[in-house]
């Protein structure tokens, strides 16, 4: 692409999407895979989604009891700190603010460390997962989620850069105090809000 191509799409992405394009990101028509490792093979059967830390009483469901959860359909973009943009995903599963009825937090939570399959994890503050367009998803522009993508269920959080979504979730680990996951240990941002351009710290 010579510079004027790139800037004439500049100008097209900034007339189709103005306001819900964060500086410095370019919208993509495909959607890359961005993995750190290999994609985990995960057995249905004995996958569980566990709530733990700062709760009453834990909680843990299977499959089939997740299944079970109200579901929403949500549409969002998709913002990579790596500076693409994904528009106009429309992502089913189940809010966390919906999930978070079947424990009670114990008033010390304030972050939560999503763990993934596969060793992942990523902190986000509890009052970042509450919004109405946070959810738990395990479909994707009417199809299932791609293993590559995160199936069976992954993280999807629109107001942050996409790392905070994590793939192939476990289990979300309520905290006294917010702490760095993986990529915010090797200095992503803390928080990662696109469009103060929380990109590393
Ligand atoms: N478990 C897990 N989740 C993850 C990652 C990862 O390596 N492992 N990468 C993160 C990063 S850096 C990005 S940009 C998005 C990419 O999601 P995608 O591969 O579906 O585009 O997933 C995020 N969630
Ligand atoms: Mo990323």
């Amino acid at each position: 692409m010579s510079l004027f191509d790139i800037y004439r799409r500049r100008q097209r992405d900034r007339e189709l999407y103005g306001d819900r394009l964060p500086p410095n990101q370019k919208v993509v028509d495909d959607w890359p895979v961005l993995t750190y490792g290999a994609t985990p093979r995960i057995d249905l059967e004995k996958w569980r989604l566990r709530l733990f830390g700062e709760v009453e009483e834990e909680k843990e469901f299977t499959w089939q009891e997740f299944l079970a959860l109200p579901r929403v359909t949500v549409r969002s973009d998709v913002h990579c700190v790596t500076g693409w943009s994904k528009m106009d995903n429309e992502w089913e599963g189940v809010l966390v603010k919906e999930l978070l009825k079947h424990v009670r937090l114990r008033p010390a939570a304030k972050s939560v460390m999503v763990h993934c399959y596969g060793g992942y994890t990523t902190n986000v503050l509890l009052d970042d997962l509450l919004r109405d367009d946070v959810l738990l998803a395990y479909r994707h522009n009417g199809q299932d989620l791609t293993p590559e993508h995160g199936w069976p269920l992954r993280l999807v959080v629109p107001h942050l850069y996409f790392w905070k979504s994590a793939k192939w979730v476990r289990g979300l680990e309520f905290l006294p105090e917010d702490r760095p996951g993986f990529w915010e240990t090797y200095g992503y941002h803390i928080r990662g809000d696109p469009w103060k351009e929380e990109r590393y710290s």
